[in-house]
């Protein structure tokens, strides 16, 4: 793909790109991502994958209102971190369609930057939940309605488990029979479910970041403080629990997403209360009281909805997430089922951290 890139993307940048040099970056599991350097700069260049954003222009858009937003409040200081923004084309463009050959957008490559898979310290924890607290909390009040939503019900667990279902009853790889068990324990949390439908309808749907993985937050490698949000390409409207679970989901467990040891796959105490005390310190003021007493759903649901979506795409043949070798998202579903048990055997004392 780099040959490409030479070939057909850059010049879109001008006549400067000419001995760039391209690589790829972070480990997204949807987009292809680069870093452009060339003598004089330097940007992150995006191949959208339009299979799952099917209208990118709205992507684009919608990170290009937000971006705006939050360099307006930088200016006067409300909003204190760095903010990732569009890198236009020489014709002024947000991005550049090239049909087959793709959907292409570029944004700023921030310096100093620098992100992390696993959460080491508690410290490392409450910096990022506050940034993404920080985050939400100046989009606040950025109209809803501007945004588009851009997968619509994305964070759906009863969609996503009604997919399961389909991928289950299809069966195209033959795979049923090695994950019937994960099957069969996604079927059986019917209480979380209505116990879903019940909250949901009585909270607000407000701008979301959707995807507050802790690598969608880059600390400052000079002193580990936060630098940055990026990965707008969810922002759009939903729940702020979702926001929290996933904060929980990606920080809380000694081990990566996708690893197989999964005996040491589980929810730390002490970096839940750090997410916590990072969270409300930031968002307390804003969030509503059923907002609040939500945040411990959201991370219970986030966790099982990611595990149904691995393994949905497991028995589809992994047409949705990239994957690395045969198996992996099946690997991945069983480790964050392995999370979510353990979430579950931890409520008294998590839940009490939210009170
Ligand atoms: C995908 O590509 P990435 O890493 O930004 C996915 C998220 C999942 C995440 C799991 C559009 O995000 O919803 O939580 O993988 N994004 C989309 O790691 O489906
Ligand atoms: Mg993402």
């Amino acid at each position: 793909m780099i040959d490409f890139i030479r070939q057909n993307v850059l010049s879109h940048f001008g006549e400067k790109m000419d001995n760039a040099k391209v690589s790829p970056l972070g480990n997204g599991h949807i987009n292809h991502t680069f870093l452009v350097r060339w003598p004089a700069g330097e940007l992150v260049l995006q191949k959208i994958n339009t299979q799952v954003f099917t209208t990118p222009e709205a992507l684009v858009n919608n990170s290009d209102k937000i971006s705006r937003h939050l360099a307006g409040k930088s200016q006067n200081k409300q909003y204190q971190l760095q903010v990732v923004s569009p890198e236009l084309t020489q014709d002024g463009a947000l991005s550049i369609d090239l049909g087959e050959g793709g959907f292409w957008r570029a944004l700023n490559y921030l310096p100093h930057s620098v992100s992390v898979d696993v959460v080491s310290t508690e410290s490392h924890a409450e910096i990022a939940a506050q940034a993404f607290g920080h985050f939400s909390g100046a989009l606040s009040d950025l109209d809803a309605e501007l945004l588009e939503d851009v997968i619509p019900n994305f964070h759906h667990l009863p969609g996503r488990i009604e997919l399961l279902s389909k991928a289950v009853a299809q069966d195209s790889k033959a795979r049923l029979s090695e994950c019937q068990q994960w099957v069969d324990f996604v079927m059986a949390q019917t209480e979380l479910l209505q116990e879903l439908a019940e909250v949901e309808a009585t909270l607000p749907r407000r701008i979301c970041h959707n995807d507050t993985k802790i690598n969608n937050m880059l600390f400052d490698k000079r002193d580990m403080s936060s630098l940055a949000i990026i990965d707008l390409d969810t922002c759009m409207k939903g729940y702020l629990m979702y926001d929290f679970g996933d904060m929980v989901r990606t920080f809380c467990s000694p081990e990566e997403e996708d690893s197989t040891t999964l005996d040491n796959v589980r929810v730390r105490e002490s970096i839940f209360a750090a997410i916590c005390k990072g969270y409300l310190g930031e968002l307390a003021p804003i969030l509503s009281d059923v907002e609040r007493q939500s945040l411990w759903l959201g991370a219970r649901v986030i966790c099982l909805m990611i595990g149904v979506r691995f393994l949905t795409d497991h028995l589809n043949g992994d047409v949705y997430f990239h994957i690395h070798h045969e198996g992996h998202n099946l690997e991945r579903a069983a480790n964050q089922f392995t999370l979510y048990l353990s979430l579950l055997s931890q409520q008294d004392t998590l839940s009490a951290y939210l009170k």
